[in-house]
Parts: C-alpha cells; structure tokens; sequence
C-alpha cells in the first residue's frame, strides 16, 4: 500500500488529492488538506477518478472499426499504433489532397483544457492544419466570455475573477457552482467559501430560472425568465448610471455614449421582460454601488443563450462602472506562474476574420461556430467538410441538433478521433486513438490557474506507470503531425515547419520547467517537485490595471460596436407564444458532460435524467409527475419522464445534458445502460449569439 498525490481533472476547480494504491490499483481517494488552493475539498467525481483509470471499457489500444458487410456486422479491432497513426495520416492528407484543406475538419472537445499535453502538443498539431474549419466546445460554453474579453481588455482570456474570499456582495446570473464547482473561476471548495462569505456578513443573491443547489444556499434567489437576463443587467446598469452611484477608473471610456445608448432599458421594461421586480433591480444596483467589494459573475446560463454577448458584456461593464474590478472584494485578474496571457502564449483573439461556408458565420480567434458544422458536411460545393478529427469530444452529445449530426458523421470519406473512450462520436470514427489516462501522465495546469480564485502554482507527477505499448496524448499529436505532413501534397512553408517541429520537440514537463524559469514568479519546477501538495502565491492582488490590458493605449472602451448593435436586437426580443414553454439545462454533481456515466459509483442511486417541469404546467396539459411526455422542438423530439417541481419557474422545463447514450441500438460502453435522452437532440443549430455561440438555453418546446 502507498500514498501519492494527484491533481483532480474533471472540472476546472481541480482539487489536490491524496490517493491510496494497493496493488497497482487506487484503493481510495481523498481530498488534500494541504493543498493551499483546495484545502481538503473533493466532491464525488473526485472519488471516481480511480475508476476511469480502471474501466475496463477505457480504451488502451488504437482500434480500427471495420465496417459491415452483407454477411457481417460492423465490429472494432485492436491494432498496433505504427499501423493505426499511419491510417490516420493517410486519411487525413488524403483528404486534403484530394479536395483542399477546408475538407478536414477538426473538433476539440472539453478535456483538452485540463490536461498538460494536449495544451502544449494538441494545440499544436490542430495548427498544422489550414482549415477554416476548426471547432470546439467553446462556442457552446464561453465564447461570449472570451469575445468580451477581447473587446474590453485586449486579450480573449484576460478575465477578472471574482474575490469570493473577500467579496461581501456576490451576484450570480445563470451558474450553479454547487454541482459544478465553478467555471471561469476555479473555486475549490464552494461551499466553504460561501459559509465563510455568509459568516462574515457578506450576502449570495443568484438570479436563475431554476431554484438550483446554488440558489437553495443563496440569501436571496430571483427567477428570471430564460434569455432575459441582459434586461435585467441593463437594468441595473441603468440604475447606477442615472442615479448617479457609478464610479468608474481613470482607463473607462465610454460612459456618456452608454447612457444614451441603454436609455430604454429601465427597470420596469426589465421587469415586463423578465419577470424581475423593477424595485428589487434598483434595490441591488444600490447595495452593488454601496458594497465595501461586490462582484457581478454571469456564467453558463447567460453564456449559452441567444444574448450571451450582451450579458457578459453587462456583466463585466457593472463591476466597472461601480469600481469594482481590480479591486480587492471585487474581481481581479490573477497572477499566475505561468502567464499565458500576459507572455502571449495564446493569442490575443479576433473576430470576424473570414465566415463560414454555407451560412456565414463569423469566427473567433480561428473557430467557427460548431453549430455549423453539420451544414460544412452535408452542402456540396468546393470546401465541403470531407474528412473529422476529433479531441476529447463528443459533438453528437454536446452540441445543437446532436441527432442529425450524428447522421452527417455516417457520410464522411473519413474520421478519426484521439480519445479513451468509443462514445457516440467516436463510433463514426475509421480509427480511434487512445491516450493514456489523467493518473499516468504529469500535470501543471496552464489553464485554470489563469483563472482561479487564488495564485497557487502546483506540479503532479504521474501516479502510475504507464503500460508498455501505452502513448500519452502529446506523443500522439507530435507523431501524428510528423507523419500528415510528410504526405501533404503541399506543405507548410518551410519556416513554419520548422516552428512547429521545435515546438512539439521537447515534452510539456520540460517546457514547464523552462516557462516557470523564465516567468516572474520565482517559483521552479524543482520547488514545485519538492511540494507537491502545491505552492500558495497568495491572494488575488488589486491595482493591475490599467497596466495589465492589452488594448491600445491601455483604455477601456466601455461601449463596442459589437455590442450596441445588438442592443437594437434585444429591444425586438419576443416572448414565447401560446403553449409553448423554454428548455433550459442542468448539470448534477456527479456527471461530467457526457463522460463517466461509465463509473457505477456516480451512476447508482435515484435516476436524474428527467425533465423538470412545474405542476401548474402538467395540470395546464392533462399530465402527471411520473409520466411519458414527448417533447418537441423545432428540430427534434424526444420521450422521457417528467418529475412536478415547483423549483423552475412555471413556463420553464429542464434537462440535463450529456444524456442519450442509446443510439440506434448500438452498446458502446456500460454507460449505455444509463437512462435518458440527449437535450441537443431538442436544440437547435439556428439559435446563436452573435458571437456564434449556441444559444443552448431558452428553446422553445412543447410538451404532450
Ligand atoms: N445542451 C447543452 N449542451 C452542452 C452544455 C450544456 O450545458 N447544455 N454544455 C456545454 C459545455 S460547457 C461543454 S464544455 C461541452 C462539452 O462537450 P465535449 O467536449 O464535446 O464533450 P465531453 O462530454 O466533455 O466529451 C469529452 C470526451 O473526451 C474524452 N476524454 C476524457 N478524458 C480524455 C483525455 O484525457 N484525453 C482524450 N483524448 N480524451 C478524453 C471522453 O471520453 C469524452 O469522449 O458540452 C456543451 N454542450
Ligand atoms: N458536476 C459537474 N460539474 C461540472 C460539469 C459537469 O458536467 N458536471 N461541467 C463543467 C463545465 S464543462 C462547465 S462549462 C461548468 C459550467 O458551470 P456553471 O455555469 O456553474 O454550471 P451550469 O449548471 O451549467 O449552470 C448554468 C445555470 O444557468 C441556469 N440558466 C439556464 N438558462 C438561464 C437563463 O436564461 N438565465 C439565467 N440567469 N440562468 C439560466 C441554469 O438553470 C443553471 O443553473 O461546469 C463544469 N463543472
Ligand atoms: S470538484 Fe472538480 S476538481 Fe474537485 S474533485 Fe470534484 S471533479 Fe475533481
Ligand atoms: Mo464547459
């Protein structure tokens, strides 16, 4: 029996854990009390992550589907990696030499973001390839956050967090850190912060069409209609902007044209459109202009929903204009070890570059809108996606009208994916590449630290071993990128070649090292070896700005073009009609996307999939809490039991997504047992932000 530690990466709170292994196998997992960013916290998937290593349906070798015949069903084989990365290189070039580099697609999914290698390696690879057509799970989770980013402060992740530690006012729009642990801001051990804000007479109010995990622990909980938030944020901006509690920086531009520009968006119009009350807005303008630190933090809900621009906008424009960003108690950047942000590792973003294809979506930072991607498959014409490589992904789970693209994918001359699992995406895939699981590879998180609600700088070696014949994630992309471009017909110029071989040379720990020895921070990759519980840098500091922004002359413009455009959109926003009633998602604590329905341990229990609906609305129908009820949206049905709960508001049912592991009879893995349907078979594709984010909440469906 031994003790080792390990860093959680299932969600982005990425908890420290202490894990026991008994003959190669973790017998038990706890939550490290040493770890100065997460002292102690675990929650269940935590517990779980031992069984993801485990799972005998995890896959460990390349496997090759070889399709049906008259006489035989479709069925996957083992092969050796030299043989499965020669298929792929051979599939991939040849699809771009044949019909041009916009017929590849890539798609990159969630994980990627939380594991070492393929943020050093992966990114690399993907930008090997000339596409246009590169996607990933950003345009249905952040893309608003990033664009907003941009467009205020210069760069895509330059993002304030909040300062719950210290905060004594915190506004949530549309996040359940409750079950998800915080997103856009690591925040470790919620609940304890929470308790502590509370004790120290600081108040949580969240705004949410649902009365969630988060909002059952708030002090004050408002429903809000789906997609309405960005009247309600108007509303209050309106407030502090016309009787007079607005205090912006010295850097702010902008603020005469903002009054002008929202004059409309009163609280009572907010009120008419949300359901809010107008005096409850003007009461927490007030105690946001009043609060020694308050932060206004919007996340998934108002992220994924047709005016998620203009909501993260708002959000971000309420912490100025009240002077609470770069404040202590307010929202600050951090100051990570590894800056990737400030040293321009990741670029700084951009908009609108080139379109896509068939509808002319806009891009961002070199991504389309994924919500295209099933119209780039089937509309023929020169740059017709031919070919998919997918990353940690599940696109036929994870975005809107899932269920035709999953009938697209069963067209293409040929896919691939790299990735430990055969789910429902995968499965269209010629040749599936596994890499090795999270506790057999080192990890520092050049993400998350980025946006955490403390500077600690942490280093996991790898728990196990890996097996022999077993590559880890960065091995697969270096390789896989050596052999497509020795078979391009017409390559990379020379010098980026180059570029792109030198840095897939070496491996992510070593340009770890090498990043934190060339930071300011002083801390090295011996020190980290030598504290693996992690290394406290302290708390988030105030008075970066306008230092750290990286627009022109180091200003905020506090009203983009982009921006106001939109405002004319929202003030023609119309209410649902007749019968009709909005779905919005759910997560539980214990799912991950659309992964881990694998582990018994979070599966077990009472089922979790139905749709949430308000009595008043089964009685309005003539159903009943238990029953069979069919939804249907624009673009799909699905039947599934519905659950009477007075916790979403009347006029809103709820889902979960990353359900619907049943696809035309086929048994991918043990998951496939889990009960349910997939909500992106209800979304739909034409509902974006301007952004180009889907606008995954706030679907207008109908219930029978
Ligand atoms: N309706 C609706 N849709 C949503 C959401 C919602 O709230 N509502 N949420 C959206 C959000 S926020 C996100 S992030 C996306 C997620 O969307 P995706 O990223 O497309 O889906 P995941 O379910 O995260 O799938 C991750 C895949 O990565 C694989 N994987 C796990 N670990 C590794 C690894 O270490 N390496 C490799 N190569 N593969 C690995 C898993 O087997 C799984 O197949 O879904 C989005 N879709
Ligand atoms: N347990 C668990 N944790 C996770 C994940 C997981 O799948 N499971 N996924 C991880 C990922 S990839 C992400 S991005 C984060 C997401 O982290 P969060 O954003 O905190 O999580 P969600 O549960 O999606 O929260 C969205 C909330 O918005 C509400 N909502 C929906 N529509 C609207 C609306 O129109 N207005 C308002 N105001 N609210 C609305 C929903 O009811 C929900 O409570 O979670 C991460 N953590
Ligand atoms: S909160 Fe997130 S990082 Fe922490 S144990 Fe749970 S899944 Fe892992
Ligand atoms: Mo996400």
């Amino acid at each position: 029996m031994e003790t080792r530690l390990a860093v959680c990466n299932l969600c982005e709170a990425t908890c420290g854990l202490i894990l026991t292994i008994e003959d190669g196998r973790v017998s038990s997992v706890r939550g490290n009390p040493d770890d100065p960013l997460s002292r102690g916290h675990i929650c269940p998937k935590g517990v779980a992550i031992g069984d993801v290593h485990a799972d005998p349906d995890r896959l460990r070798r390349p496997v090759r589907r070889i399709r049906a015949t008259d006489s035989t069903p479709e069925r996957w084989e083992e092969i050796d990696w030299d043989t499965a990365l020669d298929l792929v290189a051979d599939g991939l070039a040849g699809v771009i030499n044949e019909h041009g580099d916009d017929a590849l697609a890539i798609y990159l999914g969630n994980p990627n973001a939380h594991s070492l290698g393929a943020m050093t390696h992966g990114v690399g690879l993907v930008q090997t390839f000339r596409t246009r057509n590169k996607f990933s799970a950003t345009s249905c989770d952040q893309l608003p956050h990033q664009l907003v980013a941009m467009l205020l402060y210069g760069h895509q992740l330059l993002l304030p967090v909040p300062d719950i530690d210290r905060t004594s006012l915190f506004l949530v729009f549309g996040a359940n850190p409750m079950a998800s642990n915080g997103s856009l801001m690591t925040v470790p051990d919620f609940p304890a912060r929470l308790r502590a804000l509370q004790a120290r007479g600081g108040r949580m109010v969240v705004v949410d069409p649902r009365r969630t995990e988060t909002a059952r622990v708030a002090d004050e909980h408002l429903f809000v209609r789906p997609g309405t938030d960005a009247w309600v944020l108007l509303a209050l901006l309106h407030t502090v902007l016309t009787e007079d509690l607005a205090g912006p920086a010295a850097y702010v531009d902008g603020l005469d044209r903002l009054v002008e520009s929202i004059s409309e968006f009163t609280p009572e119009a907010a009120e008419r459109a949300s359901g809010v009350p107008a005096d409850t807005i003007r009461r927490i303008a007030h105690e946001l202009a009043a609060a020694d630190g308050a932060a206004v933090y919007g996340r998934m809900g108002v992220s994924t929903q047709e005016f998620g621009l203009v909501c993260q906008w708002a959000v971000q424009v309420l912490n100025l204009v009240t002077g609470n960003t770069d404040r202590v108690g307010g929202t600050m950047l951090t100051s990570p070890a590894i800056d990737a942000v400030g040293r321009r590792m990741l670029g700084p973003g951009h908009y609108d570059a080139w379109r896509s294809r068939v509808r002319e979506a806009p891009e961002f930072g070199g991504e389309l809108p994924v919500a295209v991607l099933r119209e780039e498959i089937e509309t023929p014409g020169s740059g017709q996606v031919r070919a998919l490589l997918t990353l940690a992904g599940n696109p036929v789970l994870s975005t809107p009208d899932g269920a035709a693209l999953d009938r697209a994918l069963s067209d293409l001359d040929f896919c691939a994916a790299i990735d430990i699992y055969l789910n429902e995406t995968t499965r269209h895939a010629d040749v599936i590449l596994p890499p090795t699981s999270h506790l057999e590879r080192d990890h520092y998180d050049l993400v998350f630290h980025l946006l955490a609600v403390r500077n600690t700088a942490r280093f996991a070696p790898a728990v196990f071993e890996r097996d022999k014949d077993q590559w880890h994630d960065w091995e697969i992309a270096r390789e896989l990128h050596r052999r497509v471009v020795r078979r391009l017909r017409r390559k990379p110029a020379l010098a980026k070649r180059l570029v792109d071989a030198a840095r897939l040379r070496f491996s992510p720990t070593f340009l770890v090292g090498m990043l934190l020895r060339t930071g300011r921070s002083g801390v090295t990759i011996t020190e980290l070896r030598r504290r693996p519980e992690g290394v406290d840098l302290g708390p988030l500091q105030p008075d970066q700005l306008p230092r750290r922004l990286q627009t022109a002359e180091r200003r905020i413009d506090l009203l983009p073009t982009l921006v106001l455009d939109d405002l004319t959109r929202l003030r023609t926003q119309t209410q649902p009609a007749g019968d009709e009633l909005l779905l919005i998602g759910r997560r539980h604590q214990r799912d991950c996307n659309s992964w881990m329905h694998n582990t018994e341990r979070l599966t077990k229990g009472r089922a979790r999939h139905h749709l949430l609906m308000h009595p008043s609305d089964l009685d309005a129908r003539g159903l009943v809490d238990g029953a069979t009820v069919t939804v249907t949206s624009r673009v799909g049905k699905v039947e599934v039991e519905v659950r009477a709960t007075e916790d979403v508001m009347p006029g809103v049912v709820s889902l979960p997504h990353g359900y619907g592991h049943q696809r035309d009879g086929v048994r991918l893995s043990v998951a496939a047992s889990v009960p349910g349907v997939s909500i992106n078979d209800l979304t739909d594709p034409d509902r974006l932000d301007v952004s180009g984010n889907a606008a995954l909440s706030g679907v207008p469906v109908r219930v029978s």
